[in-house]
């Protein structure tokens, strides 16, 4: 065959979609709505990096001039973000509830025959947004506690620990917009077409690297952080690890799922006592991620995903990585 129409005809790669289906069995309640619910996703994430591409052209990497719930003022893109991700979760159907950063009650669908809640970081990072820095989504799934039917509620629904996930994942908004998602069987990534509008498997199976020497973390509070967290990063100077800190969690964290590394964002007294993320929408998922592929997450000397949220929004100090690093890091920790 001529070597150009082979080129021209190689196969392309499977499809985000394509492996949805092909991975459906997966699922232990395969009835296809988790399918339909992570391509809802999956089409979301488009729409919204579309806006996040051409946001210096349209003038919204600016400010909202509105406030979310921690006080922390909005972007425009962090509104639109959530716009986005609840109008295509409301009208996919599968959810019937949504916890999200961008608003401080749970967001109600009307979905009340949908077996699923969601909790989502829409844009995360947005203080790299006017910067072209990478941002990105961060979402996990859970089952709905009460009855199909009925209004969802906070206390059964959204307050679900974070080993009760049935899927989770971010969307990474880089130099090529990613999924990286898992649902209880390893963790798979998609690099999304812009020519095809499709989201492709590049990254399947994803595992931290055995050896990681990169530690991430906001230094310039270095004074404020207990004595411990400061022995720990003298170790890490001492064993010349390499520092890294881009300051959005989803690609801090994607970097060192790919080269292997460290994220922290310990209780900072005087700033954030608590930690900085969020528990239900930044840590859970991200933790879910790193333990299917083969990392630990581990928060105030627990495990992230066994802690019992008290609230939708509240923080936890946060240690992740690959898994000798974290191991080594509580080492000093606990
Ligand atoms: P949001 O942007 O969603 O609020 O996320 C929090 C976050 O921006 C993380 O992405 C990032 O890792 C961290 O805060 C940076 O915090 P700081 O500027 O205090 O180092």
């Amino acid at each position: 065959m001529d070597d150009k129409i082979k080129a021209l005809s190689a196969p392309i790669g499977t499809t985000l979609d394509r492996c949805i289906d092909l991975n459906q069995d997966e699922f232990p309640y395969a009835t296809g709505d988790l399918s339909r619910l992570l391509r809802d996703i999956g089409l979301a994430a488009k729409i919204l990096g579309r806006e996040i591409n051409r946001a210096g052209l349209a003038g919204i990497g600016g400010m909202a001039g509105s406030e979310n719930i921690q006080g922390e003022d909005q972007k425009m893109l962090d509104v639109v973000g959530h716009i986005r991700f609840v109008r295509a979760l409301k009208m996919g159907g599968q959810v019937c509830c949504i916890v999200s950063e961008e608003q401080e009650e749970l967001v109600l669908t009307g979905n009340e025959d949908a077996k699923y809640v969601i909790a989502m970081d829409p844009l995360d990072g947005s203080s790299n947004i006017e910067v072209n820095v990478p941002i990105g989504t961060v979402f996990g799934i859970y089952r709905r506690k009460t009855e199909v039917g009925t209004s969802p509620t906070v206390a059964e629904d959204a307050l679900q620990p974070g080993h009760e996930q049935v899927a989770a994942g971010y969307v990474l908004f880089g130099s090529s917009t990613m999924l990286v998602y898992t649902t209880g069987y390893g963790v798979n990534g998609f690099t999304y077409d812009p020519t095809l509008g499709e989201f492709y498997l590049s990254h399947p199976k994803m595992r931290f690297p055995e050896e990681g020497n990169i530690y991430s973390i906001n230094e310039s509070h270095y004074f404020k952080y207990a004595e411990a967290i400061q022995q720990y990063l003298n170790h890490c100077k001492q064993e010349g690890y390499t520092a890294r800190y881009i300051g959005s969690f989803v690609s801090d964290f994607h970097r060192s799922l790919i080269k292997g590394g460290i994220y922290l964002y310990p209780a900072t007294p005087g700033v954030y006592p608590e930690g900085k993320l969020r528990l239900l929408y930044e840590c859970n998922p991200l933790a879910f991620i790193a333990e299917q592929a083969g990392g630990m997450a581990y928060g105030g000397g627990q495990r992230i995903m066994d802690i019992v949220p008290k609230d939708m929004h509240q923080r936890v100090p946060l240690v992740i990585g690959s898994e000798r690093m974290v191991k080594e890091a509580m080492g000093f920790l606990d």
